[in-house]
């Protein structure tokens, strides 16, 4: 560990429990674990270590454990969906799983017992849960389309692979990055919507080109840092004013991250994410700790950067950029799976394209590779019912976050909730166009309220007397090009009153239109 955090800070009690033993030595210990049982673990093992394994206690379903996996670049075949569907079959009324705004997959009503079993299942498919949660870095996100569209300007597959190969010792564990300070996000984008987020990350890479015009430009990527969102304050990443190539990326990851485990603060939890290094330092000094560990010096930015389009959300069938063939973004309604559905995609997959599944940070899935010949056939699949290609504007765009359902932060109930919003929303208005609602349980913004059009993030509220469970409303959120954050616009309304309040913002903010049915029945 490092100076700043051994002698200069009080350690909080997450820093002491890491110190004692760290995190990823429960590796060795799964099985003991399994046969003692959770009620006998010890409870720093029980609810943080097992993190750095992807498993995580559920206080609000005791005993049946979450686990969430790696999927670089939110890529998986047909065959790791199978396997994934087998263990949340194993699960009955309990298993289910939830694509994650990490364009990730969580699987849920899991058995300590079984643990090692899955583990060794998930080995035999080239699938990992490693360093997943707690105080490393999350799953990595890039392009859902990377390789698949015609004008992206780097495919970002290979390069997601790399950095999780480096961070995490090939998915086997790496006690380098096992303690850092807090969590650290990671987001490359090679096309020209910014599909990732990129500016909600602690480091990204968007597309710009380096050159003038006496010279052929060469691709990289900009570099920003330090974004996050979190109960304390949530900022957009800013310029590290630094260009790297492809070529540089995998360097300059393992550098940032190893200052941020050398250096992040580690006294006060709530500031512990990179973007407080940044403030105490300055980005100057942060710079030149970067060049001075990577060895040589580093271009400065490049004067703009390539992403000019607005977001895509990928719902629909796509033209790919091989002549012939298709994907299909399917809308899968706030990211919620059970075993059937899995294995039904996994299938799909197969049938119509070439095994492979995708998933998107706004947590829907895209198959690749349909070729033309195949998608009418592809369109009488009876699960599109469910998982539409052409859902409506408000379900199309939909994202929340687990809510109280099982995590223990939550405020309020979310999925469910929102879901049975919508379909009201959806039955009462005529929308124009696609508008995205973010719902999150509690301030901590897994859902990304703040990159929503409408964010609508938990709290508690007084009502008659009572409390309630209720929302924050946030606007403003754009995606794409010059994104930027959203913010707060109304506080406190109670979950109950909350549908005529989005029925109005739809209409005045979004042009939606009552339905005529929908008024008489008023
Ligand atoms: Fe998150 C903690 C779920 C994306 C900010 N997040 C949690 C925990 C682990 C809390 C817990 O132990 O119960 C939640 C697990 C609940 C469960 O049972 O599913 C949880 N976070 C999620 C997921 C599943 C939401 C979803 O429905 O998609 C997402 C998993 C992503 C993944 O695959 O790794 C998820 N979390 C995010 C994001 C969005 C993002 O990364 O783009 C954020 C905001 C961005 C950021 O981190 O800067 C986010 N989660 C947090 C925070 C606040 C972090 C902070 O610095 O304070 C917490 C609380 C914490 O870490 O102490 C948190
Ligand atoms: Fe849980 Fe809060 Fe994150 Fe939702 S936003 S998953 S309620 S920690």
């Amino acid at each position: 560990m490092t100076e700043t955090a051994t002698t200069n800070e009080k350690l909080n009690k997450f820093e002491k429990f890491k110190a004692e033993k760290d995190g990823l030595a429960v590796k060795d210990e799964i099985e003991n674990f399994a046969q003692i049982g959770w009620e006998a673990m010890d409870e720093n093992d029980l609810n943080h270590r097992l993190k750095w394994l992807g498993v995580f206690f559920r206080p609000v379903t005791p005993g049946k454990f979450m686990m969430r996996m790696r999927l670089p670049n939110g890529i998986l075949t047909s065959n790791q969906m199978s396997a994934l569907a087998e263990v949340v079959q194993r699960y009955g009324e309990n298993g289910s799983a939830d694509i994650t705004t990490r364009q990730n997959i969580q699987l849920r009503g899991i058995n300590i017992e079984d643990i090692p079993d899955i583990f060794n299942k998930f080995h035999k498919v080239g699938l990992t849960t490693i360093q997943s949660g707690m105080d490393n870095v999350r799953n990595i996100t890039g392009d859902p389309v990377a390789g698949l569209d015609a004008d992206e300007f780097y495919d970002t597959r290979e390069l997601v692979q790399q950095i999780q190969d480096m961070l995490t010792n090939s998915g086997e564990g790496n006690p380098e990055f096992s303690n850092l300070p807090r969590k650290f996000n990671i987001a490359i984008t090679g096309g020209r919507d910014n599909s990732v987020h990129a500016e909600i990350n602690d480091l990204a890479f968007i597309p710009a080109f380096w050159g003038n015009k006496d010279q052929l430009p060469i691709f990289g990527f900009n570099v920003l840092v330090g974004g996050l969102f979190s109960a304390k304050r949530c900022e957009a990443a800013i310029p590290l004013n630094v260009w790297v190539s492809p070529a540089e990326v995998v360097s300059l990851c393992k550098v940032i991250v190893e200052i941020f485990r050398d250096h992040g603060l580690r006294a006060n939890r709530q500031k512990a994410r990179l973007m407080w290094l940044l403030d105490e330092w300055g980005i100057e000094k942060f710079r030149d700790e970067v060049e001075k560990r990577f060895g040589k010096s580093l271009l400065p930015a490049a004067a703009k950067d390539e992403i000019d389009w607005e977001k895509r959300d990928h719902v629909g069938i796509y033209k790919q950029k091989q002549p012939g063939f298709n994907y299909a973004g399917l809308n899968i309604p706030v990211g919620r799976l059970y075993a059937d559905d899995m294995f039904e995609i996994a299938r799909l997959a197969e049938v119509y394209g070439s095994g492979e599944i995708r998933f998107t940070v706004e947590q829907n899935i895209i198959i690749p590779n349909i070729p033309d010949s195949s998608l009418i056939t592809f369109f009488t699949e009876s699960i599109l019912e469910r998982f539409a290609v052409n859902p409506g504007l408000l379900m199309r765009s939909l994202v929340s976050c687990t809510g109280a359902q099982f995590c223990n932060f939550a405020l309020i109930e979310t999925k469910n909730r929102a879901l049975a919003m919508i379909k009201s929303l959806e039955s009462e208005l005529i929308l124009s166009r696609p508008v995205r609602i973010h719902w999150t349980g509690c301030p901590n913004s897994c859902g990304q309220p703040q990159v929503a059009d409408i964010g609508l993030m938990g709290t508690k509220v007084r009502k008659n007397g009572k409390m309630t469970e209720g929302v924050d409303i946030y606007m403003g959120g754009t995606v794409g090009k010059d994104a930027h954050l959203g913010t707060c616009v109304q506080k406190s309304i109670p979950c109950e009153d909350l549908q005529p309040v989005l029925r109005e913002i739809l209409i005045q903010n979004f042009g939606a239109k009552v339905r005529e049915e929908a008024l008489i029945s008023h």
